[in-house]
């Protein structure tokens, strides 16, 4: 009877268990809960990828996982989030691969300037070996790589002036990742970067800290740069992918089962997410010129430029990220370009 009234007074959250008829106390213990927490707000495809990845989730487990889901980083930046899920505190993130380089340097090899020539070559490219192998040393660092998620092309705003050529990034204060191979980029292509965790990005544009900084136009749009920014150009210097990251002590205390869902849900999800990602990318240059930005488009032989300026960076963090790591991504570009 103790039990049945327990139940009746549990509110709406045990109304199923009562139903099921189940022991509550041992549902109880055996609800799990998963923190999924990212940087973007909710009108992005990240964050409608994470309602995707709780929707199957929570379907598949009958409820046995919940998701809460955080956006707009609620939960803190890519890098304090990553931190959280390695203590515990937290259990899922979805941060850019480049601040994970200052946690598994290898991660660096997806911020060489210029590597990916399309999403097309980056899907293959993120599926293979090499791609999927730099998942697996996450768990080195208690993290858990389920998934690649698409950020996508990174365009250059600012609010100076117009960036057409490689002297026009001459001075400008850009904000970028906290990567040392964006800052050292930046630096050869003469511009002044900081870095910069992109919770503080917008105050920063507001109050004149930067000039300018690099997102794809989903981002710039639905952030609503424009509100701060005046100039944008088509630089598409540098492919993002997102990294689907669960807390490993929270994995491991999963069963084989569980596991095995969320492994399936986060690549679904991240399925759902990069359609609607690139939809989205395509689209929001036009708007953003609507909300009146002024577009820049960089010329092939500008663009050659900086990837020539660029050069030496590559060099200089080859060891630091691992030549074979280095090697082993440039083959499968390669490689997927002939295809
Ligand atoms: C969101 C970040 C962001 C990234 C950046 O958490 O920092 O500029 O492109 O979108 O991952």
């Amino acid at each position: 009877l103790l039990a049945v009234l327990l139940v009746a007074c549990g509110g709406d959250d045990n109304a199923n268990e009562g139903q099921n008829g189940e022991n509550e106390s041992a549902s109880e213990g055996g609800e799990k809960i998963i923190r999924a927490g990212i940087g973007l707000n909710q009108n992005h495809p990240q964050y409608k990828g994470l309602l995707k990845f709780k929707e199957i989730v929570e379907e598949e487990t009958d409820g046995e996982i919940t998701v809460e889901t955080y956006h707009s980083g609620q939960l803190g930046d890519d890098r304090t989030m990553t931190e959280a899920l390695q203590l515990g505190t937290q259990e899922v993130t979805v941060p850019s691969t480049a601040p994970i380089a200052n946690f598994v340097p290898e991660f660096s090899v997806f911020d060489i300037p210029f590597l990916f020539p399309s999403e097309e070559v980056a899907d293959e490219v993120l599926a293979g070996d090499v791609a999927q192998d730099l998942l697996k040393k996450l768990e080195e660092k208690d993290l858990v790589g389920l998934a690649y998620w698409e950020n996508g092309f990174r365009d250059l705003t600012n609010s100076e002036r117009p960036v057409e050529t490689i002297e026009d990034f001459d001075g400008l204060k850009i904000r970028t990742m906290e990567n040392d191979l964006h800052l050292a980029a930046f630096e050869e292509l003469g511009a002044n970067p900081t870095p910069m965790a992109f919770t503080e990005l917008f105050t920063a544009m507001q109050q004149g800290t930067v000039d300018g900084q690099e997102n794809p136009y989903a981002t710039i749009y639905l952030e609503n740069y424009f509100e701060v920014q005046d100039y944008v150009s088509d630089t598409h210097h540098v492919y993002s992918p997102f990294v689907f990251l669960m807390s490993k002590e929270f994995y491991d205390g999963l069963s084989e089962e569980e596991q095995q869902i969320v492994r399936d849900a986060a690549k679904e999800a991240g399925e759902h997410q990069i359609k609607l990602n690139r939809e989205a990318n395509a689209e929001y240059l036009e708007k953003l010129v609507d909300e009146g930005m002024e577009f820049s488009e960089i010329s092939d032989e500008e663009r050659q430029k900086m990837v020539d300026a660029v050069q030496p960076v590559i060099e200089d963090f080859k060891d630091d990220i691992g030549a074979e790591t280095v090697d082993g991504i440039m083959e499968a570009v390669e490689q997927a370009q002939g295809e």
